[in-house]
């Protein structure tokens, strides 16, 4: 039997951000080529079997990242993006969260099964400059490439863009068992996805290429590397791509048109691997996927695209023959069952620019807009009320939790969507069927992951309970605080505090 090879973006083709009024189109760098960076492992203060602790630093640098001078840089561990953490499942995780920034930040875990509001990391735990807090949790998870960045509301989108973000690894003895490239910057490569506009002395200006519905830059920056190349010396390879952008969508294929081959969504290994020649992510969501090199010899070249620009040079040269075939099936998927009396949750999109909305609302820090019991699978239909004509894709993320998509107005999910998620494209006119249930009690948000639509306030938050237990009362940020902390920080009075976030509510006439 043959097997199917996929050769389409899946996605709805006049909602591609091309199309867009204020798309950035993607220019290939004329700069010298360099040496894909490889972010460090972040080693840990001390690991028992299973108990391990890190520290993570949010701090300011400087990166050479073209010919001349340096761009000033914000990091975890780095002066740009972060050290990669592993963590194993099961395993009894200590984080210290430093802060040595400026101003103050958050440490979210973007895809991690851990408690809200406080250990998620979202707006509601602000670490203050030259201050740390601690956490741990235990992880239960599968194997996953996950992340952690900043989300301080309404300033997500611009630390974002400063640097604040690095790639989180889950492992587990499954995962582990199988014959996949799990050798870390030889054969399993992390890939951060982002695009930068480069003004004056190198420098990235965040206010000036504002943009509420995203803000991109010309320029592909990939794990910090400009105009990137990189050494394979093994005939696999397994890419762990991550939309590390704040608004750009990517549309990845190979010369040749190589087929390859995905592995892994956001949350898990997909049940079965899916072939293809071009994929597409949206904002937050990673991909996992193993490109076989067997064809090539010493010598050649191979080029990854987004759309018709270059992104990253691969330069083949001398591997060893690798015969092992990936196993037909990677993971069982076992949906857990929906009581039919549980009613469906509605969620809508809507808007563009400021008048971006979730439930024609628009975030509010104090208030928690639903409720649902812990433990308990329910159906989440998520609509996105924009039209094809003009409208835009948004990406659709829940925090806490990795959801399963169950359809696509009423149709099977992309053939490549079949294993855990937590971040999901929802096309203009489409409703789509999640099954979400939250393991742990807390306060968790959920929102459009274009990161100015979510400082934009097209975000809520869901409390998920113990219904055995007493509610608990959660201490919730306010905005007032927030405005005030980042008014000192920057020393001027609140009213000349500039926030995107705050713009889009300010232009709409409402209060954050
Ligand atoms: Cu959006």
């Amino acid at each position: 039997m043959t097997k199917q090879v996929y050769t389409d973006y899946f996605f709805d083709e006049p909602a591609f951000n091309t199309h867009d009024g204020g798309y950035v189109p993607l220019v290939a760098p004329d700069t010298p080529q360099n040496a894909l960076a490889i972010p460090p492992l972040a080693s840990p203060d001390s690991e028992t079997t299973n108990e391990v602790s890190y520290t993570v630093t949010a701090q300011a640098g400087e990166s050479q990242l073209l010919p001349g001078k340096k761009t000033k840089t914000w990091g975890y561990n780095a002066d740009l993006l972060g050290r990669t953490l592993i963590f194993r499942d099961g395993q009894h995780i200590h984080v210290t969260l430093k802060n040595q920034l400026p101003e103050l930040t958050t440490f979210h875990w973007h895809g991690l099964n851990v408690s809200g509001p406080i250990i998620d990391g979202g707006c509601h735990a602000p670490v203050y400059p030259d201050k740390s807090s601690d956490i741990d949790f235990t992880l239960h998870q599968q194997a996953a490439t996950t992340w952690l960045h900043a989300h301080p509301c309404p300033s997500t989108a611009e630390q974002v863009w400063h640097g604040l973000a690095a790639m989180v690894i889950v492992k587990d003895d499954h995962e582990d068992s199988l014959p996949l490239p799990h050798n870390y910057g030889v054969d399993d490569i992390p890939m951060v996805l982002q695009d930068r506009r480069f003004h004056e002395d190198n420098q990235w200006d965040y206010r000036a290429d504002y943009d509420p519905d995203g803000v991109q830059g010309p320029t592909a920056m990939i794990n910090g590397t400009i105009n990137p190349y990189f050494d394979v010396t093994t005939q696999k390879i397994r890419l762990r791509l991550l939309d590390g952008a704040n608004r750009r969508e990517w549309r990845l294929h190979l010369s040749d048109d190589l087929p390859f081959t995905q592995i892994a969504g956001d949350g898990s290994l997909l049940p079965e691997p899916v072939e293809m020649t071009h994929l597409m992510i949206t904002c937050a969501e990673r991909a996992e996927v193993i490109i076989d090199f067997g064809k090539y010899k010493p010598g050649d070249k191979v080029v990854l695209y987004s759309d018709d620009v270059p992104l990253v040079e691969f330069r083949i040269h001398d591997y060893n023959p690798d015969t092992t075939e990936l196993p037909e099936h990677l993971l069982d998927i076992n949906p857990p069952a929906v009581d039919p009396t549980t009613p469906i949750r509605h969620i809508v999109m809507s808007g563009m620019d400021e008048s971006v909305a979730l439930d024609g609302k628009k975030f509010n820090m104090q208030r928690i807009d639903a409720t649902q019991p812990m433990g308990q699978a329910q159906y989440w239909d998520v609509t996105n009320t924009n039209t094809m004509d003009g409208g835009m894709v948004h990406p659709f993320h829940v925090h806490g939790t990795q959801f399963l998509i169950i359809s696509r107005n009423g149709k099977a999910p992309y053939p490549n969507e079949h294993g855990y998620k937590d971040t999901v494209g929802v096309n203009p006119g489409e409703t789509v069927r999640l099954l979400v249930r939250f393991d742990l009690p807390g306060v968790y948000m959920y929102h459009c992951h274009i990161i100015e639509h979510e400082d934009g306030g097209m975000m809520a938050q869901i409390e998920s309970y113990d219904p055995s237990l007493p509610r608990p009362t959660y201490k919730l940020m306010d905005m007032d605080t927030l405005a005030k902390a980042f008014a000192a920080e920057r020393g001027i009075p609140v009213s000349e505090l500039w926030m995107a976030g705050m713009d889009s509510y300010e232009k709409m006439g409402m209060k954050m």
